[in-house]
C-alpha cells in the first residue's frame, strides 16, 4: 500500500504499551508535534511513518483511529545511540544555545546514519509515485537527502520543530556539513522562527558558499542545473477550537474549580506546564517564586505555584542530574514556605491526560512559560486557546518562539530573576480589563493561526513538485473572483518562463500566441494597470515583448525601470561606475582563458555566462569569480542563473521592483506571475489579498499555480472577464510617486 501524503517523524501518533497484566494496546503518545500533526492527518488519507516507543518490537502496517501507522523498528542499541545519544545528547543540547554541553561521540554519529536510513527506506516504500513526504524535527535530518537519491520522484518537506542555533554555536558540531547536506535534499525547509531560518542559510552560506536570497537557496546539481531549495519559518500553533471545547465541557470547568478548592482558594494559582527538560527554564522558575516568598512580597496563603513536570528523557544523564535538582529546590521551598493548610508548590511528576490539562490552564490565573530557549512552546498557545472567559496572564519568555507572536504576553528574559519577579508580581496585580485586553489580542492570533492554518501554508508552499494539470484550476479561479472585484489592481508579470516559453537563444523569446490580446484587454479596463518585471535589461526586454506603451515596464531585477514618463537614467554614482570597472577587470581576467565563457554587459553589472563551457570549466571558473571579487567588492550582489552568474553593483530584486510599481500604481490588489527563483523574491513582496500565481513545478511561495506560459492568456481573459461582469470604483494608476 503507498500513499500520496507521508509524515515521517521519530515517534509515531501512537506507543505500543503493556500492561502489568500482559495486555498490549496502543496509546497516544504525548507531546508537541503528535499533538500538531494529528488533525492533518486524520483528515488526509496519509500514512504517518515512525517508531513505535518500543524497542526491539517489529510490527506490521495497521490503521489507527484513522490514520495509516507504518512502524520503523529500533533495537536497544539503536535508541541509546541514536535516540538518547545523538538526538538528545547530541543535538538537543546544541541546538538550544548549549544551555547544556552537548556530547559528541563517533559511535553515536553512526547510529544516526543508520537509523535515519531506515527510516528513508520506510518513507520510501510507503510513498506512491510522485508523493509528498514530509519529514519531522533534529532526529531524521538526514532522511531528505536520503529520500531525494533513493526516490527523485518526491516533493520532499522537512520542519525543524527546534531552534536552529547560531552559526557560532552550530559549527561545533563535527557532522556540521554532512547535516546541512541531508537537509538540503528537501524542496522546503520549515523552522520555527524567522531567525532560526536566517541561523540556517548563514551556515549553508558559510559551509557551501552556495547563493542564498531572501528564502531561497540555490543548491549545485549535476551539469550546472541548480535546485531550489526554500528555508522559511512557518510558526507551529495548536488545534486552539479543539481546546477551546475541552474547555467548554461542564465536567472539565467543574474540575477546575475543584483544582482550586483543593488547593486551598488561595487568591492566585500560578502554573507551569512543561515536559522537565533544562531548556525550559523551570529551575529559574522556582528561583524567582522562592525569592518572591522570601522577601515577602506574596505569601502561600495568597499564591500556589503549580507545576506539572512531565518524565522525559529519563535515560539521559543530564535529566537525571534535573530531576534531582528541581525536586530539590521544589523541596526546599516547600520545606521552608509551606503552612499545614498551603502548600507553596504543588508538584507533578506525572503525565496527565488532556482533560486535566485543560482544567489545569482554566484553573490557573497566571501561566508562567520562562523558557531559556524553545522551539515555539504549544503550552503558551494552550492557555490561551482554553481562556474564553478572556481572563488569566500569560507570562511568557521572548526566548520561545511563540514570543514573536505573543506579544501581548508580559514577556520575560527568565535569566533576569529580578525581571522575573517583577513580571509575576504585575502579573498578579494586573487589573481586569488590561488582563481582558491582552487575553482578547492573544486569543485572536492564536485562533487566526491554527495548526491547520500551518499545515496548509506549509504544504501549499511545498506543493506540486511534479505534474501539474493544464488549464485554469478551481481554487486559482475562485481566488480571482474576489481580487478581481478589488478597486483598483496590478497586474505584474515575469516575462521569460512566464508569458514566453524559454527558449536556447534569449533574443527569440516571444509571448505565447493571445497574450498581447489578453494585455491589450486589460490595460483598457478601469482600475487596471499591467506591468513587466524582468531579469532582462530594459533595452532587451522592449526587443523581446513589443510591449504596448500603457505597460509599465521593470528591467535588471528591478534596477531600470520605465514608468508613463520616459525611461529612468540609471544614474550610476561615482562608486558604484568605480565598482563597476574593477569587477569587468576581474572578471574579463578570470574568464579570459576559459574556452566558452563569455561577459555580457548589464546596466549596472556583468554576467558571466559558462553555457559553452564544459561543466568542470564553468563550475571552476564561476567559482574562481565568486573568491576573487568576494575579496575586492565584498558588497556586490550575486545572482546565479542556469550557467550564468551574475554581479551588480546596484543592490535591487523583483520584489523592490514589485514595490516601486506598487506604489507607483497606488494599487489596492497585486497580481504577480513568474516562474523562476527570482520571482520568489516577487512573491515575498506580496500583501495579504494579493495573489501570486507560479509557473510550471518546483516549489514556491505563490499561493497558486498553473501549468505554463499557455495557461497565463487564459488567467489574464479570466480577471478581464470578471472585472468586466462587476465592474469596480477606484481610479487607476494615479501616480502617487513622481
Ligand atoms: C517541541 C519543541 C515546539 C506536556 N505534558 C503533558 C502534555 N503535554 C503536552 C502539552 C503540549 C506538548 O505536550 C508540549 O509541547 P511544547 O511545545 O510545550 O514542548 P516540546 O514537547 O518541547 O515540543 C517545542 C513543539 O515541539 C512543537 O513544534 O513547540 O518548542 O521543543 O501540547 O500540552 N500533554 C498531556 N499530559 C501531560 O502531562 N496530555
Amino acid at each position: 500500500m503507498t500513499y500520496a501524503l507521508v509524515a515521517v517523524s521519530n515517534r509515531l501518533p501512537v506507543d505500543f504499551v503493556v500492561a502489568e497484566d500482559g495486555t498490549e494496546s496502543w496509546k497516544t503518545s504525548p507531546g508537541g508535534l503528535v499533538t500538531a500533526l494529528e488533525p492533518l492527518m486524520r483528515s488526509s488519507d496519509g500514512a504517518w511513518v515512525g517508531w513505535p516507543g518500543v524497542a526491539d518490537r517489529e510490527f506490521a502496517p495497521f490503521e489507527n483511529d484513522g490514520i495509516n501507522i507504518v512502524p520503523v523498528s529500533l533495537t536497544d542499541a539503536d535508541l541509546e545511540d541514536y535516540y538518547e545519544g545523538f538526538s538528545n545528547d547530541t543535538l538537543w543540547p546544541l541546538y538550544h544555545d548549549v544551555i547544556s554541553p552537548p556530547s559528541f561521540h563517533r559511535e553515536w554519529w553512526e547510529a544516526y546514519v543508520r537509523v535515519n536510513r531506515r527510516f528513508a527506506e520506510a518513507a520510501a516504500a510507503a510513498a506512491a509515485a510522485g508523493a509528498t513526504v514530509w519529514v519531522h524535527d533534529y532526529q531524521l535530518q538526514l532522511v531528505p537527502r536520503m529520500l531525494r537519491d533513493m526516490r527523485p520522484d518526491l516533493v520532499i518537506g522537512f520542519f525543524n520543530h527546534i531552534p536552529f542555533p547560531p552559526y557560532g554555536i552550530y559549527a561545533q558540531l563535527p557532522w556540521r556539513k554532512q547535516i546541512l547536506d541531508g537537509l538540503l535534499g528537501a524542496d522546503l525547509i520549515g523552522f520555527q522562527r524567522l531567525a532560526d531560518a536566517g541561523n540556517f542559510s548563514r551556515a549553508v552560506r558559510r559551509l557551501f558558499g552556495y547563493t542564498t536570497r531572501g528564502v531561497a537557496i540555490d543548491v549545485p546539481g549535476a551539469g550546472g542545473h541548480h535546485r531550489r531549495v526554500i528555508a522559511k519559518h512557518f510558526p507551529i500553533s495548536i488545534d486552539a477550537v479543539a481546546y477551546a471545547d475541552f474547555a467548554k465541557r461542564p465536567e472539565i470547568q467543574a474540575r477546575a474549580r475543584r483544582i482550586r478548592e483543593d488547593l486551598g482558594n488561595p487568591k492566585t494559582i500560578i502554573l507551569g506546564v512543561d515536559r522537565l527538560d533544562y531548556t525550559k527554564g523551570i529551575g529559574h522558575r522556582l528561583k524567582a517564586f522562592g525569592e518572591l516568598l522570601e522577601d515577602g512580597s506574596i505569601s502561600v496563603e495568597d499564591v500556589t505555584l503549580v507545576q506539572v513536570a512531565s518524565p522525559s528523557r529519563e535515560r539521559v544523564g543530564a535529566y537525571m542530574a534535573l530531576r534531582d535538582e528541581i525536586e530539590l529546590a521544589v523541596g526546599r521551598i516547600n520545606g521552608d514556605y509551606s503552612t499545614i493548610s498551603h502548600t507553596a508548590i504543588s508538584y507533578h511528576h506525572h503525565g496527565y491526560p488532556r482533560e486535566e490539562m485543560v482544567a489545569l490552564y482554566l484553573a490557573a490565573d497566571v501561566m508562567l512559560v520562562t523558557a531559556l530557549r524553545d522551539g515555539m512552546n504549544l503550552v503558551a498557545k494552550e492557555y490561551v486557546a482554553v481562556r474564553d472567559d478572556k481572563d488569566g496572564v500569560l507570562v511568557l519568555s521572548e526566548f520561545a518562539g511563540a514570543a514573536d507572536e505573543l506579544k501581548q504576553a508580559v514577556l520575560i528574559n527568565p535569566h533576569d530573576i529580578d525581571g522575573m519577579k517583577a513580571a509575576i508580581l504585575r502579573a498578579i496585580a494586573m487589573p481586569r480589563p488590561e488582563r481582558q485586553r491582552r487575553m482578547r489580542a492573544l486569543r485572536r492570533k492564536v485562533f487566526d493561526n491554527d495548526v491547520a492554518a500551518w499545515s496548509s501554508s506549509f504544504l501549499r508552499t511545498l506543493r506540486e513538485g511534479a505534474a501539474v494539470q493544464p488549464g485554469v484550476p478551481d481554487d486559482l479561479a475562485h481566488a480571482l473572483r474576489d481580487f478581481s472585484s478589488a478597486g483598483s489592481l496590478l497586474i505584474a508579470l515575469d516575462f521569460d518562463g512566464t508569458v514566453a516559453p524559454i527558449v536556447d537563444n534569449p533574443q527569440d523569446s516571444r509571448a505565447v500566441a493571445g497574450t498581447r490580446e489578453a494585455v491589450e484587454r486589460l490595460i483598457g479596463l478601469d482600475g487596471v494597470r499591467v506591468a513587466l518585471v524582468s531579469g532582462r535589461s530594459l533595452a532587451s526586454l522592449r526587443q523581446v515583448a513589443e510591449p504596448q506603451v500603457e505597460v509599465l515596464l521593470t528591467g535588471s531585477h528591478g534596477i531600470e525601470v520605465q514608468l508613463d514618463t520616459p525611461g529612468e537614467e540609471l544614474g550610476l554614482d561615482q562608486d558604484e561606475l568605480d565598482q563597476l570597472d574593477t569587477l569587468a577587470r576581474v572578471l574579463e581576467r578570470v574568464s579570459a582563458s576559459v574556452t566558452g565563457a563569455w561577459i555580457e554587459r548589464k546596466p549596472a553589472g556583468l554576467a558571466l555566462h559558462t553555457r559553452k563551457s564544459t561543466a568542470q570549466a564553468g563550475q571552476a571558473v564561476q567559482r574562481d569569480a565568486r573568491v576573487q571579487l568576494g575579496a575586492v567588492l565584498p558588497d556586490l550582489t550575486v545572482r546565479e542563473g542556469k550557467n550564468v552568474l551574475e554581479f551588480s553593483v546596484r543592490s535591487s530584486s523583483k520584489g523592490d521592483a514589485l514595490e516601486r510599481l506598487r506604489a507607483y500604481t497606488g494599487a489596492d490588489r497585486v497580481f504577480y506571475a513568474g516562474d523562476d527563483v527570482t520571482d520568489e523574491d516577487a512573491f515575498t513582496a506580496l500583501h495579504p489579498g494579493d495573489l501570486g500565481l507560479k509557473i510550471g513545478a518546483g516549489t514556491s511561495l505563490a499561493g497558486y499555480r498553473v501549468r505554463g506560459p499557455e495557461e497565463v492568456p487564459i488567467v489574464l481573459q479570466l480577471i478581464a472577464d470578471l472585472r468586466e461582469a462587476a465592474p469596480a470604483p477606484g481610479t487607476p494608476g494615479t501616480p502617487s510617486e513622481r
